[in-house]
C-alpha cells in the first residue's frame, strides 16, 4: 500500500476485545486477527487510553508495546475538564482516527467538535434501537427475535451520529444477557476492523453528517442492510 498508514488512538474503559481485533488487524505480520479473517489495516494504533485503571485492555496494549495512559474521571471535577484533559492528552499524539472501543464516558460536544469526522464507535445494538446502556437486556425484555451491533461516527446526539455498518444475531428463547452479549461480540471483532479499515483507505468519511462509503451516501442502518 502506498498510502501513509492512518494513525489510530483507541479510548477503553475494559477489556478490550475490539482493542485486540484491532491490534491483529493492524499488525504487519500474516497472522489472522481473532475473528480468523486476514484483513489488513492500513494503520497503526499509537496509543490507548482508558479512563479506569486496571482493566485488561491496558495489558493488551502492553503486551503489543503500544503506549498506554490512564486518565481517570475521578481526578476531574467535571466533564468540561475531563474532556479538556483528554483532548490535551489526544493531542500529544497527532492522530489520524480515535477509536472508542467499549469507551464508557459521555463526551461533550466541545470534545467531539473538536474531532469531528475523526471519532467511531461500536454501539451493542442495531440502532437506533437501544441506545444508552444495558442493551442486550433490553432487546431480550421486548422479546426481539433479532439483536446485533452497529459502529457509528460520533456526534454530539449519544448513540445518535450515523451509521457506517450493522451486523445482526438471532435472540434465542432461552438467552440471557451474558449469552447473547457474547454472540454481539463476535460480530463486533468482525466488523469494526473493517469499518476502521475503510477510514484508513480513505474510503470512508462523515459529511453533511452523513457516512459516505466510496462516494456512495450510505443509509440510516449503514451499509449492507439486508431489510
Ligand atoms: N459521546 C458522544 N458525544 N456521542 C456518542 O455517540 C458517544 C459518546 C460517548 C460514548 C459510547 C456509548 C455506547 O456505545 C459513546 C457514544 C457511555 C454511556 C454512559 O451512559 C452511554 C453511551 C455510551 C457510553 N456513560 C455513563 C456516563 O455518565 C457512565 C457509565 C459507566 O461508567 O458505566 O458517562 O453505548
Ligand atoms: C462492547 O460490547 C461494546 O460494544 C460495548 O462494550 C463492550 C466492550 O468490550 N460498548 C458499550 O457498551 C459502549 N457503551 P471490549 O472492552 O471487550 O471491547
Amino acid at each position: 500500500m502506498t498510502a501513509q498508514k492512518k494513525k489510530i488512538v483507541v479510548l477503553i474503559s475494559g477489556g478490550g476485545t475490539n482493542l485486540q481485533a484491532l491490534i491483529d488487524t493492524c499488525k504487519n505480520s500474516d497472522c489472522n486477527n481473532i475473528t480468523g479473517k486476514n484483513q489488513q489495516i492500513n494503520g497503526e494504533i499509537i496509543a490507548v487510553i482508558s479512563n479506569k485503571a486496571d482493566v485488561y485492555g491496558l495489558e493488551r496494549a502492553k503486551q503489543s508495546g503500544i503506549a498506554h495512559h490512564v486518565l481517570s474521571h475521578k481526578d476531574y471535577h467535571s466533564r468540561d475538564e475531563y474532556d479538556q484533559a483528554l483532548i490535551k492528552l489526544i493531542d500529544q499524539f497527532d492522530s489520524d482516527l480515535i477509536v472508542l472501543a467499549g469507551f464508557m464516558r459521555i463526551l461533550t460536544a466541545e470534545f467531539v467538535q473538536q474531532y469531528r469526522g475523526k471519532l467511531l464507535n461500536i454501539h451493542p445494538s442495531l440502532l437506533p434501537k437501544y441506545q444508552g446502556l444495558n442493551t442486550h437486556q433490553r432487546a431480550i425484555d421486548a422479546k426481539d427475535s433479532e439483536h446485533g451491533v452497529s459502529v457509528h461516527f460520533v456526534t454530539e446526539e449519544l448513540d445518535g451520529g450515523p451509521v457506517i455498518l450493522q451486523a445482526k444475531v438471532p435472540v434465542f428463547d432461552n438467552d440471557n444477557a451474558e449469552q447473547l452479549a457474547s454472540r454481539v461480540h463476535q460480530q463486533e471483532h468482525r466488523i469494526y476492523p473493517l469499518v476502521v479499515k475503510w477510514f484508513c483507505e480513505n474510503r470512508l468519511i462523515m459529511q453533511n453528517d452523513h457516512a459516505v462509503l466510496d462516494n456512495m451516501e450510505l443509509s440510516a442502518s449503514g451499509y449492507a442492510n439486508d431489510d
